[in-house]
């Protein structure tokens, strides 16, 4: 990745000559009930799953489609609200791009329209949540303090945009559990030999805001995997005779990917998921997946996928990690 926008990262009591803090030490176990990252979850965003939920902050109406997707979320909310039980959703979102550094939304309550600009047809949304600005401040100081261009946003006329808000939608309908939400610098479609290094130094960020808040966080990296789509759609936009991969080596590679998730542990997707990138111009690409690997310190634990689906030709995966469960043996 460039560094024409950061500073370089110093993390505290290191010298910059010194490896970077990712990967250890490992989280804090969270435990049934206590504070921490209980939970990371792939949770991807494709403006069509909202879509065929027809809920009621969404304008279009559809008649259903991609359930198989729709069912693993439908099990994830169920996990998140029996067994997790957060005081904090903090998403990370391909779609909110910022050209210099890392922004950390701070406004107590944003509201308004997200339209999805390629489908507005299927997503205009009407959205109205409470942010945990303690929270976000906390990990704008962590992040700064370990190198990362980061910023506080607070102007409340900034619209959200909907991987944000498809991501929090799909875990939590009800928005009834405080928010914090990350940006992505967009770095890395800009330079070919994009790294991923400085999304673990944000998940190490995350982590130690979150250790020093108290708080309880679920995270969702909100990615699609492979990510080459039909420029073309069918005039039902929820037509499943026309819903397939959009072809066979992207496929595969999402299915190497999965395999790896669910073998566990998470160590060998640090490199894996670099070569899903190159063969599948997967959206993880972005960074949310490497972020919440590294914040959960890349536990030692396979990831339950839950379920996956193709959405216009891209490859999309419901993935959830407990990192604690690594301390249980
Ligand atoms: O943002 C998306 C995406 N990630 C995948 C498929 C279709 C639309 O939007
Ligand atoms: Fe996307």
């Amino acid at each position: 990745m460039s560094r024409v926008f950061r500073v370089p990262v110093v993390p505290t009591g290191r010298s910059a000559g010194q490896p970077a803090p990712v990967g250890g030490p490992p989280p804090a176990p969270a435990g049934n009930s206590g504070p921490g990252i209980v939970a990371g979850c792939l949770s991807p965003h494709p403006p069509h799953l909202i879509y065929a939920e027809n809920p009621p902050q969404n304008e279009p109406r559809s008649t259903g489609g991609w359930e198989v997707l729709r069912w693993a979320y439908e099990r994830l909310r169920q996990r998140i609200r029996e067994v997790h039980r957060p005081d904090v959703l903090i998403v990370h979102a391909p779609h909110w791009i910022t050209m210099v550094g890392h922004h950390v939304n701070c406004a107590p309550n944003p509201r308004g329209v997200s339209v999805e600009p390629i489908f507005p047809h299927l997503f205009r949304y009407h959205y109205d949540f409470r942010t945990d600005v303690e929270l976000g401040e906390a990990i704008v100081e962590e992040a700064s303090g370990l190198g990362l261009v980061t910023r506080a946003m607070r102007d409340p006329r900034v619209r959200v945009d909907y991987a944000t808000i498809g991501a929090l939608h799909l875990v939590n309908p009800a928005w009834d559990i405080p928010v914090v939400s990350l940006s992505a610098n967009n770095n890395p479609y800009f330079y070919s030999d994009a790294s991923l290094e400085e999304m673990e130094v944000l998940g190490e960020a995350t982590r130690r805001a979150v250790e020093a808040t108290g708080r309880r966080a679920v995270l969702l990296a909100s990615n699609s995997l492979s990510h080459l789509h039909w420029h073309e759609e069918p005039e039902l936009p929820e037509d499943m005779e026309r819903e397939h991969p959009y072809n066979n080596h992207q496929y595969r590679w999402d299915m190497k990917l999965l395999e790896a998730i669910r073998r566990g542990p998470t160590a060998p997707l640090r490199g894996l998921i670099g070569e899903h990138i190159e063969a599948t111009a997967s959206e993880t690409k972005a960074g949310s997946l490497t972020w919440l690997l590294s914040a959960m310190g890349w536990p030692a634990v396979p990831g339950d996928v839950l379920g996956y689906g193709t959405i216009i030709g891209t490859g999309n995966a419901v993935v959830e990690w407990q990192p604690e469960r690594s301390h249980r043996g």
